[in-house]
Protein backbone atom coordinates (compact mmCIF):
# COMPACT_ATOMS: atom_id res chain seq x y z
CA UNK A 1 0.00 0.00 0.00
CA UNK A 2 3.09 2.49 -0.30
CA UNK A 3 1.52 4.07 -3.64
CA UNK A 4 -1.26 5.22 -1.33
CA UNK A 5 -0.42 8.26 1.04
CA UNK A 6 -0.99 7.45 4.74
CA UNK A 7 -3.25 10.63 4.72
CA UNK A 8 -5.32 9.45 2.49
CA UNK A 9 -5.12 6.17 4.34
CA UNK A 10 -6.13 7.73 7.36
CA UNK A 11 -9.13 9.86 6.05
CA UNK A 12 -10.53 6.67 4.02
CA UNK A 13 -9.99 4.96 7.67
CA UNK A 14 -11.94 7.99 9.95
CA UNK A 15 -14.71 7.97 7.13
CA UNK A 16 -15.32 4.16 7.05
CA UNK A 17 -15.72 4.13 10.14
CA UNK A 18 -17.27 7.22 11.21
CA UNK A 19 -19.64 6.57 8.30
CA UNK A 20 -19.75 3.24 8.98
CA UNK A 21 -20.70 2.98 4.83
CA UNK A 22 -23.90 3.22 5.63
CA UNK A 23 -25.90 5.57 7.80
CA UNK A 24 -27.85 4.65 10.80
CA UNK A 25 -31.41 3.21 10.56
CA UNK A 26 -33.11 5.87 13.01
CA UNK A 27 -37.11 6.52 11.40
CA UNK A 28 -39.64 4.34 11.24
CA UNK A 29 -39.60 3.76 7.43
CA UNK A 30 -35.89 3.25 7.37
CA UNK A 31 -36.00 -0.27 7.58
CA UNK A 32 -38.84 -0.35 4.57
CA UNK A 33 -36.81 1.98 2.34
CA UNK A 34 -33.62 -0.65 3.11
CA UNK A 35 -35.38 -3.56 2.33
CA UNK A 36 -36.09 -2.55 -1.22
CA UNK A 37 -32.70 -0.65 -1.71
CA UNK A 38 -30.97 -4.29 -1.19
CA UNK A 39 -33.30 -6.05 -3.11
CA UNK A 40 -32.45 -3.75 -6.23
CA UNK A 41 -29.31 -4.53 -5.50
CA UNK A 42 -30.04 -8.41 -4.95
CA UNK A 43 -31.41 -8.49 -8.21
CA UNK A 44 -28.58 -6.16 -10.11
CA UNK A 45 -26.13 -8.46 -8.76
CA UNK A 46 -28.40 -11.66 -9.78
CA UNK A 47 -28.46 -10.06 -13.37
CA UNK A 48 -24.82 -9.51 -13.35
CA UNK A 49 -24.24 -12.75 -12.32
CA UNK A 50 -25.97 -14.61 -15.07
CA UNK A 51 -25.10 -12.01 -18.02
CA UNK A 52 -21.16 -12.59 -16.65
CA UNK A 53 -21.68 -16.32 -16.77
CA UNK A 54 -23.01 -16.95 -20.10
CA UNK A 55 -21.00 -14.66 -21.90
CA UNK A 56 -17.83 -16.56 -20.47
CA UNK A 57 -19.85 -19.91 -20.52
CA UNK A 58 -20.79 -19.49 -24.41
CA UNK A 59 -17.35 -17.91 -25.31
CA UNK A 60 -15.96 -21.27 -24.59
CA UNK A 61 -18.31 -23.64 -25.69
CA UNK A 62 -18.54 -22.18 -28.54
CA UNK A 63 -15.37 -21.15 -29.37
CA UNK A 64 -14.03 -21.47 -33.03
CA UNK A 65 -11.91 -24.06 -32.91
CA UNK A 66 -14.91 -26.05 -31.72
CA UNK A 67 -17.35 -24.53 -33.91
CA UNK A 68 -15.70 -23.56 -37.05
CA UNK A 69 -19.17 -22.65 -39.20
CA UNK A 70 -21.68 -20.39 -37.23
CA UNK A 71 -24.79 -21.64 -37.06
CA UNK A 72 -27.92 -19.38 -37.85
CA UNK A 73 -30.52 -19.39 -35.49
CA UNK A 74 -34.00 -17.81 -37.03
CA UNK A 75 -35.36 -16.72 -34.23
CA UNK A 76 -37.07 -18.50 -30.58
CA UNK A 77 -40.75 -17.77 -29.52
CA UNK A 78 -40.01 -19.55 -25.62
CA UNK A 79 -36.70 -17.99 -25.60
CA UNK A 80 -38.15 -14.32 -26.42
CA UNK A 81 -40.93 -15.03 -24.27
CA UNK A 82 -38.81 -15.67 -20.97
CA UNK A 83 -36.35 -12.90 -21.54
CA UNK A 84 -39.57 -10.32 -21.90
CA UNK A 85 -41.71 -11.97 -19.06
CA UNK A 86 -39.00 -12.68 -16.29
CA UNK A 87 -37.24 -8.88 -16.36
CA UNK A 88 -41.50 -7.59 -16.89
CA UNK A 89 -42.09 -9.31 -13.91
CA UNK A 90 -39.03 -8.57 -11.71
CA UNK A 91 -39.72 -4.62 -12.82
CA UNK A 92 -43.60 -4.43 -11.99
CA UNK A 93 -42.26 -6.01 -8.51
CA UNK A 94 -39.59 -2.78 -8.19
CA UNK A 95 -42.54 -0.54 -9.31
CA UNK A 96 -45.29 -1.51 -7.16
CA UNK A 97 -43.14 -1.84 -3.86
CA UNK A 98 -41.82 1.52 -4.58
CA UNK A 99 -44.85 3.15 -5.44
CA UNK A 100 -46.00 2.03 -2.10
CA UNK A 101 -42.92 3.00 -0.53
CA UNK A 102 -43.39 6.05 -2.41
CA UNK A 103 -46.97 7.18 -1.29
CA UNK A 104 -46.33 5.94 2.46
CA UNK A 105 -43.47 8.78 2.42
CA UNK A 106 -45.14 11.28 0.91
CA UNK A 107 -48.75 11.17 2.62
CA UNK A 108 -47.97 12.56 6.45
CA UNK A 109 -50.41 10.63 8.38
CA UNK A 110 -53.18 13.17 10.24
CA UNK A 111 -52.10 13.33 13.67
CA UNK A 112 -48.25 14.35 12.38
CA UNK A 113 -47.16 17.43 14.37
CA UNK A 114 -46.16 19.94 11.92
CA UNK A 115 -42.69 22.07 11.96
CA UNK A 116 -41.75 24.65 9.46
CA UNK A 117 -38.59 24.83 7.45
CA UNK A 118 -37.01 27.80 5.72
CA UNK A 119 -34.18 27.35 3.64
CA UNK A 120 -31.68 29.81 2.48
CA UNK A 121 -28.12 30.55 1.43
CA UNK A 122 -26.81 28.92 3.30
CA UNK A 123 -28.43 27.70 6.26
CA UNK A 124 -31.74 25.92 7.51
CA UNK A 125 -33.98 27.73 9.73
CA UNK A 126 -36.66 25.73 12.05
CA UNK A 127 -39.67 27.58 13.00
CA UNK A 128 -42.21 25.31 15.73
CA UNK A 129 -45.19 26.61 16.35
CA UNK A 130 -44.75 27.40 19.84
CA UNK A 131 -41.83 29.96 18.64
CA UNK A 132 -39.25 27.84 19.04
CA UNK A 133 -36.51 29.04 16.09
CA UNK A 134 -33.42 26.91 15.56
CA UNK A 135 -30.36 27.34 13.10
CA UNK A 136 -29.17 24.66 11.50
CA UNK A 137 -30.74 22.27 14.19
CA UNK A 138 -33.89 20.57 14.10
CA UNK A 139 -34.87 18.83 17.59
CA UNK A 140 -37.37 16.15 17.48
CA UNK A 141 -39.41 13.74 19.73
CA UNK A 142 -38.97 9.98 19.37
CA UNK A 143 -42.02 7.64 18.33
CA UNK A 144 -44.28 11.11 17.03
CA UNK A 145 -44.99 11.28 13.64
CA UNK A 146 -43.53 14.79 12.44
CA UNK A 147 -44.25 16.54 9.12
CA UNK A 148 -42.03 19.75 7.82
CA UNK A 149 -43.41 21.99 5.87
CA UNK A 150 -40.73 23.71 3.99
CA UNK A 151 -39.83 26.62 0.99
CA UNK A 152 -37.15 27.72 0.08
CA UNK A 153 -36.16 31.95 0.28
CA UNK A 154 -33.80 32.03 -2.38
CA UNK A 155 -32.45 29.29 -4.61
CA UNK A 156 -33.38 25.48 -4.61
CA UNK A 157 -32.31 23.33 -1.70
CA UNK A 158 -33.02 19.73 -0.63
CA UNK A 159 -33.52 18.83 2.60
CA UNK A 160 -31.85 15.30 3.74
CA UNK A 161 -31.79 12.83 6.46
CA UNK A 162 -29.73 9.91 5.23
CA UNK A 163 -30.15 8.11 9.05
CA UNK A 164 -34.45 8.76 8.57
CA UNK A 165 -33.98 7.83 4.60
CA UNK A 166 -35.87 11.14 3.91
CA UNK A 167 -35.11 14.26 1.23
CA UNK A 168 -37.35 16.21 0.28
CA UNK A 169 -36.96 19.55 -2.40
CA UNK A 170 -37.44 23.04 -0.55
CA UNK A 171 -38.33 25.21 -3.73
CA UNK A 172 -38.69 28.73 -3.83
CA UNK A 173 -42.33 29.98 -4.25
CA UNK A 174 -43.98 26.51 -2.74
CA UNK A 175 -44.45 24.84 0.48
CA UNK A 176 -43.31 21.13 0.14
CA UNK A 177 -43.52 18.75 2.60
CA UNK A 178 -42.16 15.70 4.19
CA UNK A 179 -42.57 13.58 7.13
CA UNK A 180 -41.22 10.77 9.18
CA UNK A 181 -41.04 9.45 12.72
CA UNK A 182 -38.15 8.80 14.46
CA UNK A 183 -37.18 5.75 16.27
CA UNK A 184 -33.76 6.09 17.85
CA UNK A 185 -32.05 8.49 20.30
CA UNK A 186 -29.37 10.48 19.40
CA UNK A 187 -28.03 13.11 17.01
CA UNK A 188 -27.94 12.51 12.93
CA UNK A 189 -26.44 14.71 10.07
CA UNK A 190 -29.06 16.84 8.30
CA UNK A 191 -27.42 17.68 4.52
CA UNK A 192 -28.66 19.92 1.88
CA UNK A 193 -28.13 17.82 -1.03
CA UNK A 194 -29.08 20.52 -3.95
CA UNK A 195 -25.85 22.27 -5.28
CA UNK A 196 -26.84 25.90 -3.96
CA UNK A 197 -23.77 28.44 -4.32
CA UNK A 198 -20.21 28.78 -2.73
CA UNK A 199 -21.53 27.70 1.01
CA UNK A 200 -23.58 24.75 -0.20
CA UNK A 201 -21.08 22.19 2.12
CA UNK A 202 -21.57 24.28 4.90
CA UNK A 203 -25.36 24.16 5.09
CA UNK A 204 -25.73 21.12 7.10
CA UNK A 205 -26.88 20.47 10.54
CA UNK A 206 -28.03 18.22 13.35
CA UNK A 207 -31.10 16.30 13.91
CA UNK A 208 -31.78 15.71 17.57
CA UNK A 209 -33.88 13.04 18.24
CA UNK A 210 -35.13 13.66 22.46
CA UNK A 211 -37.01 11.34 24.55
CA UNK A 212 -41.06 12.77 24.44
CA UNK A 213 -39.77 14.37 28.37
CA UNK A 214 -36.67 15.28 27.15
CA UNK A 215 -38.42 17.22 24.24
CA UNK A 216 -40.82 18.97 26.35
CA UNK A 217 -38.64 20.27 28.68
CA UNK A 218 -36.20 21.36 25.40
CA UNK A 219 -39.39 23.25 23.97
CA UNK A 220 -40.67 24.83 27.49
CA UNK A 221 -36.56 26.29 27.88
CA UNK A 222 -36.36 27.30 24.37
CA UNK A 223 -39.41 29.57 24.05
CA UNK A 224 -37.99 32.91 22.58
CA UNK A 225 -40.42 35.23 22.27
CA UNK A 226 -44.05 35.16 20.58
CA UNK A 227 -45.49 31.80 19.27
CA UNK A 228 -45.93 31.67 15.26
CA UNK A 229 -49.81 32.33 15.57
CA UNK A 230 -48.86 35.37 17.86
CA UNK A 231 -46.56 36.87 15.49
CA UNK A 232 -48.89 36.06 12.74
CA UNK A 233 -51.84 37.71 14.07
CA UNK A 234 -49.61 40.87 14.98
CA UNK A 235 -48.88 40.39 11.47
CA UNK A 236 -52.87 40.62 10.00
CA UNK A 237 -53.55 43.09 12.30
CA UNK A 238 -50.72 45.88 11.00
CA UNK A 239 -51.40 44.86 7.16
CA UNK A 240 -55.26 45.18 7.89
CA UNK A 241 -56.33 41.59 7.13
CA UNK A 242 -59.16 42.15 9.55
CA UNK A 243 -60.18 45.39 7.64
CA UNK A 244 -61.78 42.87 5.05
CA UNK A 245 -61.93 39.50 7.01
CA UNK A 246 -63.85 40.79 9.99
CA UNK A 247 -66.31 37.56 9.99
CA UNK A 248 -69.19 40.12 10.10
CA UNK A 249 -71.89 39.47 7.52
CA UNK A 250 -71.21 42.77 5.54
CA UNK A 251 -67.93 42.09 5.72
CA UNK A 252 -66.11 42.24 1.94
CA UNK A 253 -63.63 39.32 2.40
CA UNK A 254 -64.80 35.54 3.59
CA UNK A 255 -64.72 34.62 6.65
CA UNK A 256 -61.53 33.05 8.10
CA UNK A 257 -62.51 31.44 11.17
CA UNK A 258 -62.62 27.40 10.63
CA UNK A 259 -61.32 27.84 6.93
CA UNK A 260 -58.43 25.42 7.22
CA UNK A 261 -58.88 21.89 6.06
CA UNK A 262 -62.05 23.04 4.63
CA UNK A 263 -63.43 22.40 0.88
CA UNK A 264 -63.66 25.54 -1.48
CA UNK A 265 -65.33 26.44 -4.51
CA UNK A 266 -63.25 29.06 -6.42
CA UNK A 267 -64.20 31.39 -8.86
CA UNK A 268 -63.36 29.38 -11.72
CA UNK A 269 -65.56 26.51 -10.92
CA UNK A 270 -62.67 23.91 -9.09
CA UNK A 271 -63.17 23.08 -5.78
CA UNK A 272 -59.75 23.34 -3.71
CA UNK A 273 -58.88 22.16 -0.37
CA UNK A 274 -57.93 24.85 1.98
CA UNK A 275 -53.83 23.84 3.10
CA UNK A 276 -50.98 25.58 3.89
CA UNK A 277 -50.05 26.00 0.29
CA UNK A 278 -53.78 27.55 -0.32
CA UNK A 279 -53.52 29.56 2.06
CA UNK A 280 -50.02 31.15 1.35
CA UNK A 281 -50.61 31.40 -2.40
CA UNK A 282 -54.74 33.25 -1.57
CA UNK A 283 -51.88 36.04 0.18
CA UNK A 284 -49.68 35.86 -2.52
CA UNK A 285 -52.18 35.54 -5.46
CA UNK A 286 -55.25 36.57 -4.44
CA UNK A 287 -56.46 36.64 -8.00
CA UNK A 288 -55.35 33.40 -9.04
CA UNK A 289 -57.31 31.92 -6.33
CA UNK A 290 -60.36 33.63 -6.13
CA UNK A 291 -63.03 32.37 -4.33
CA UNK A 292 -67.08 32.18 -5.43
CA UNK A 293 -68.83 34.67 -4.28
CA UNK A 294 -66.10 37.42 -3.59
CA UNK A 295 -65.37 40.39 -5.77
CA UNK A 296 -61.48 40.20 -6.56
CA UNK A 297 -60.95 42.89 -4.58
CA UNK A 298 -58.05 41.52 -2.21
CA UNK A 299 -54.73 43.45 -3.21
CA UNK A 300 -51.22 41.38 -3.83
CA UNK A 301 -49.38 41.22 -0.81
CA UNK A 302 -46.05 39.68 -2.79
CA UNK A 303 -42.93 41.85 -1.35
CA UNK A 304 -44.79 43.17 1.66
CA UNK A 305 -44.21 40.07 3.95
CA UNK A 306 -41.12 37.72 4.32
CA UNK A 307 -41.57 33.80 4.21
CA UNK A 308 -41.18 33.53 7.94
CA UNK A 309 -44.16 36.28 8.15
CA UNK A 310 -46.41 34.42 5.87
CA UNK A 311 -45.40 31.02 8.14
CA UNK A 312 -47.16 33.42 10.93
CA UNK A 313 -50.16 34.49 9.23
CA UNK A 314 -50.93 30.59 7.59
CA UNK A 315 -50.01 29.33 11.27
CA UNK A 316 -52.91 32.02 12.85
CA UNK A 317 -55.11 31.62 9.93
CA UNK A 318 -54.47 27.75 11.13
CA UNK A 319 -55.63 28.33 14.16
CA UNK A 320 -58.39 30.82 13.38
CA UNK A 321 -61.42 28.82 14.78
CA UNK A 322 -63.80 32.33 15.65
CA UNK A 323 -63.45 35.74 15.00
CA UNK A 324 -63.71 37.19 18.61
CA UNK A 325 -59.88 37.95 18.22
CA UNK A 326 -59.98 39.62 15.00
CA UNK A 327 -63.09 41.44 16.01
CA UNK A 328 -61.16 42.68 19.01
CA UNK A 329 -58.38 44.05 17.21
CA UNK A 330 -60.60 46.09 15.03
CA UNK A 331 -62.73 47.08 18.34
CA UNK A 332 -59.55 47.96 20.34
CA UNK A 333 -58.96 50.88 17.89
CA UNK A 334 -62.40 51.71 17.34
CA UNK A 335 -64.16 51.28 21.15
CA UNK A 336 -63.14 52.66 24.44
CA UNK A 337 -61.87 50.29 26.72
CA UNK A 338 -64.84 49.68 28.73
CA UNK A 339 -67.33 49.50 25.99
CA UNK A 340 -65.11 46.38 24.93
CA UNK A 341 -66.34 44.37 27.89
CA UNK A 342 -69.95 43.99 26.07
CA UNK A 343 -68.35 41.73 23.56
CA UNK A 344 -69.62 38.25 23.72
CA UNK A 345 -66.71 36.17 23.23
CA UNK A 346 -67.84 33.92 19.98
CA UNK A 347 -70.39 36.09 18.32
CA UNK A 348 -69.79 35.99 15.16
CA UNK A 349 -71.38 35.46 12.27
CA UNK A 350 -71.49 33.77 9.47
CA UNK A 351 -69.25 30.75 10.70
CA UNK A 352 -68.25 28.06 8.03
CA UNK A 353 -69.96 25.02 7.47
CA UNK A 354 -71.59 25.48 10.81
CA UNK A 355 -69.04 24.20 12.92
CA UNK A 356 -68.74 27.52 15.41
CA UNK A 357 -66.77 26.06 17.76
CA UNK A 358 -67.47 27.76 21.05
CA UNK A 359 -64.59 30.28 21.46
CA UNK A 360 -62.62 31.23 24.38
CA UNK A 361 -60.65 34.85 24.77
CA UNK A 362 -57.23 34.27 23.92
CA UNK A 363 -57.30 30.54 22.65
CA UNK A 364 -55.71 31.70 19.71
CA UNK A 365 -52.07 31.02 20.23
C1 LIG B 1 -59.52 44.80 0.48
C2 LIG B 1 -60.04 43.72 1.24
C3 LIG B 1 -59.10 42.60 1.64
C4 LIG B 1 -57.92 42.67 2.35
C5 LIG B 1 -57.23 43.90 2.90
C6 LIG B 1 -57.45 41.32 2.50
N1 LIG B 1 -58.30 40.44 1.89
FE1 LIG B 1 -58.13 38.44 1.85
N2 LIG B 1 -59.75 38.31 0.63
C7 LIG B 1 -60.54 39.36 0.24
C8 LIG B 1 -61.57 38.88 -0.66
C9 LIG B 1 -62.64 39.73 -1.33
C10 LIG B 1 -61.34 37.50 -0.82
C11 LIG B 1 -62.17 36.53 -1.66
C12 LIG B 1 -61.84 36.68 -3.11
C13 LIG B 1 -60.47 36.20 -3.40
O1 LIG B 1 -60.12 35.06 -3.00
O2 LIG B 1 -59.68 36.95 -4.00
C14 LIG B 1 -60.20 37.17 0.03
C15 LIG B 1 -59.68 35.89 0.19
C16 LIG B 1 -58.74 35.54 1.11
C17 LIG B 1 -58.37 34.20 1.46
C18 LIG B 1 -59.01 32.95 0.91
C19 LIG B 1 -60.26 32.77 1.76
C20 LIG B 1 -61.15 31.61 1.44
O3 LIG B 1 -62.29 31.62 1.94
O4 LIG B 1 -60.74 30.71 0.73
C21 LIG B 1 -57.42 34.27 2.44
C22 LIG B 1 -56.72 33.12 3.15
C23 LIG B 1 -57.17 35.67 2.67
N3 LIG B 1 -57.99 36.40 1.87
C24 LIG B 1 -56.25 36.15 3.60
C25 LIG B 1 -55.94 37.49 3.72
C26 LIG B 1 -54.82 37.98 4.52
C27 LIG B 1 -53.90 37.12 5.35
C28 LIG B 1 -54.81 39.33 4.37
C29 LIG B 1 -53.80 40.31 4.94
C30 LIG B 1 -52.40 40.03 4.66
C31 LIG B 1 -55.94 39.68 3.51
N4 LIG B 1 -56.58 38.54 3.13
C32 LIG B 1 -56.29 40.98 3.17
C33 LIG B 1 -60.41 40.67 0.64
C34 LIG B 1 -59.31 41.18 1.34
CU1 LIG C 1 -28.78 24.48 -0.05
Amino acid sequence: MSHISPVIWQFLEKWLTTFAIFPPQASAIAPYTDALYFFLILITLAGGVIVTLLVVGFSILYRKDKNPVATQIEGSTLLEATWTIIPLALFMVCFVWGALLYFRIYNPPTNAMNIYVVGKQWMWKVEHPGGQHEINALHVPIGKPVQLTMISQDVFHSFSIPAFRVKREVIPGRYSTVWFEATKVGTYHLFCTQYCGTSHSAMIGDIVVMTQADYKAWLATSVSGASLAQNGERLFASLSCNACHSGDAAARGPNLANLYGSRIQLANGSLTTADDAFLRESILNPSMHAVAGYAPIMPTYQGQISEEGLIGVVEYIKNLNSNYRVQQTLNTTELAPTQQTGVEPGATSGTRSGTAAPSVPGMVK
